[in-house]
């Protein structure tokens, strides 16, 4: 059975993605606490429909450029899932040698153009992308995600504003989960509806349950098919909400949490749609929940196993005209 013109087996995918997604970060989280994962750690836990809805939507000659938040993202582009755990493990085997770490994981194979520390600056580079894209012809995408925060940056309005002119291919996916840090969208931004900044740029923008996976994923469909059409960016906004907190400890309401991570909790919501419309029988999706666990344990046990980089390579790769070394 196949419903908005999905069928069973991406139904399935897609569900299958959520979990890797879950069970990834679930496991980075526990290694953290033990201190296997160096530097800081942000999760994508909560985000996993939005995350999907747009990996499922991007084919693999799309480009990304993903946040913070988006560690499933890396390897749902295409990179394979155990060198972007031992990348986050600072092991040699990583996609980036160990030297990028969450926050600056690139994969040139699979056009993910990675992440940057600096909040929206990213934002910009897209525009070179896409310009580049499109002055050769192709009908290739790029993918931007952002935060809700990122919105108060000035390369946020400067890259909306310049690809509304120069009509780039370029996907913005504003994940808003209600917070940056601990502020509430509505605190720190004229709008609490961020589709509203993409409106006044004349990109033409749509709100969508970013929990709701459907939904999500036909919303970006959409959006792709317009993009490719050579009509130029589209901007959507994911209304979501993030387990974690920038830091430890909770600083949002009980009412809200409890909300999130019950009633409207995207995993739970996703598996309540398939049996309802009777899809999938419960036991394939408990079977599908098993062998995520054993293949995102199997990319944690590859990161724990590998070595530590070299240090005499530590500078390999980083500087321009230094001493370069393959990254795979
Ligand atoms: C320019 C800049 N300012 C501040 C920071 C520190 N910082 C890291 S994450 C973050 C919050 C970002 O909020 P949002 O974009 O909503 O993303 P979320 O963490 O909620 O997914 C901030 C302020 C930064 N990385 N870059
Ligand atoms: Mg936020």
């Amino acid at each position: 059975m196949a419903t908005i013109g999905i069928s069973t087996e991406q139904h399935l995918n897609m569900y299958r993605d959520m979990w890797r997604v879950r069970k990834f970060e679930l496991a980075l989280e526990r290694e953290f606490k033990r201190g296997k994962v160096p530097g800081m750690l942000h999760t994508g836990l909560g985000q996993e429909a939005t995350l999907v809805a747009v990996a499922h939507s991007l084919r693999r000659e799309d480009g990304i450029f993903p946040d913070h938040r988006c560690h499933g993202l890396l390897f749902l582009k295409g990179t394979p899932g155990a060198k972007i755990m031992a990348e986050l493990f600072g092991k040699a085997t990583g996609v980036c040698s160990g030297k990028g770490g969450s926050l600056h994981s690139a994969d040139v194979t699979v056009n993910n153009f990675g992440d940057n520390a600096v909040e929206g600056s990213f934002m910009v580079t897209a525009l070179g992308v896409g310009l580049g894209w499109k002055m050769q012809g192709k009908d290739s995408l790029v993918a931007v995600m952002v935060g809700d925060g990122t919105a108060g940056r000035g390369e946020w309005h400067e890259s909306l504003n310049l690809a509304s002119v120069w009509k780039l291919p370029i996907l913005y996916c504003c994940v808003n989960n209600g917070y940056a840090i601990s502020t509430p969208v509505a605190f720190s931004h004229a709008t609490g509806d961020l589709v509203e900044f993409a409106t006044a740029y004349k990109i033409p923008a749509v709100q969508v349950d970013g929990n709701d996976l459907l939904a999500a994923y036909q919303a970006t469909q959409e959006a792709v098919a317009h993009i490719r059409a050579g009509k130029g960016p589209y901007f959507i906004e994911y209304k979501t909400w993030r387990w974690q907190g920038l830091f430890s400890g909770e600083f949002r309401p009980k009412e809200e949490v409890q909300y999130y991570m019950e009633e409207h909790e995207p995993i739970s919501m996703a598996k309540a749609y398939l049996l309802k419309e009777g899809i999938v029988e419960e036991q394939q999706l408990e079977a599908i929940e098993k062998e995520v666990e054993n293949e995102i344990e199997s990319w944690v046990q590859f990161a724990m196993e590998s070595p530590q980089p070299d240090p005499a390579k530590a500078t390999a790769n980083v500087y321009v005209g230094w001493e370069v070394e393959s990254w795979q």
